[in-house]
């Protein structure tokens, strides 16, 4: 499957307040406001048109748009982000994206908590990590949702203490993962290519795969060789400020 679309938003000067599990210091709003446009660049050579919308202030976590909506060829879930600050991302992410999917689908307010950030979309199923964001309910309600189109949820634990289940992993193939130590041996994973990445590097786990490229954080040396040496083709993505904030390659689009 390729990509032919993908829909970001613009960082908002409030990102200096966005949500972080440890205090590391605030991201600076304009250095991420010009990573963000290296982001966009990197996805458009990676073959997708990309339509931007504009920082959205009272929502310092906009940004991060993976985490409001799952979006598959057949249609969209608009989610139901985990974090208080951040569940009016939903109602924004649907009113967008009725002008590309004909078909949605949305976790209702009753019906529990789900973070894109926890839902990796394999060949073999959608894997969803339980965490701080995603609750049974949630994941319940979203396998109810999307069996229509034929996929199958799975539900997996995420490791305690990390924020999303994709904080530790991130597709770079078809039918190959990157992960941390923490997931590497996790059975979610068996059929797939696994490549692990090198200790201390953990971060560099937040890659995505779009069409032939892996789109990786850089400053991660070691896992970058490791993905060269396997022929993966890669482009670096500049991620300090949206690291400081808890956020990477992946949950700055929502790609279909
Ligand atoms: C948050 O805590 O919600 C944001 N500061 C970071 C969200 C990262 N999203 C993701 O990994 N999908």
């Amino acid at each position: 499957h390729r990509f032919t679309k993908a829909i970001v938003r613009q960082p908002s000067k409030s990102i200096t307040m966005g949500l972080r599990a440890d205090d590391r210091g605030e991201p600076d709003a304009d250095q991420f406001a010009q990573d963000h446009k290296t982001y966009i660049s990197a996805l458009e050579r990676a073959g997708v048109s990309v339509s931007t919308y504009p920082p959205l202030e009272e929502f310092p976590d906009s940004v991060f748009v993976e985490d409001a909506a799952l979006c598959f060829p057949e249609g969209a879930v608009i989610l139901r982000p985990g974090a208080p600050s951040r569940t009016g991302e939903a109602e924004i992410m649907h009113q967008l994206l009725v002008s590309y999917f004909e078909d949605i689908e949305r976790i209702e307010d009753d019906e529990g908590y789900v973070d894109g950030g926890d839902i990796l979309v394999t060949e073999h199923a959608v894997l969803v990590g339980l965490s701080e964001r995603t609750n049974q309910a949630g994941f319940d309600a979203l396998k109810k949702k999307i069996a229509k189109w034929g996929y199958e949820a799975k539900a997996i634990n995420t490791p305690e203490g990390v924020l999303h289940f994709k904080t530790d992993c991130g597709l770079i193939g078809p039918n190959a993962v990157l992960a941390t130590y923490r997931l590497s041996d996790a059975e979610c994973f068996s059929g797939m290519k696994i490549v692990e990445v090198p200790r201390g590097e953990e971060t560099a786990a937040n890659a995505i795969c779009v069409n032939d490229t892996v789109l990786l954080s850089a400053g991660f040396p070691k896992t970058e060789e490791l993905l060269r040496s396997e022929g993966y083709q890669i482009t670096l993505i500049p991620t300090q400020q949206a690291a400081l904030v808890d956020g990477g390659p992946s949950c700055m689009s929502l790609r279909f």
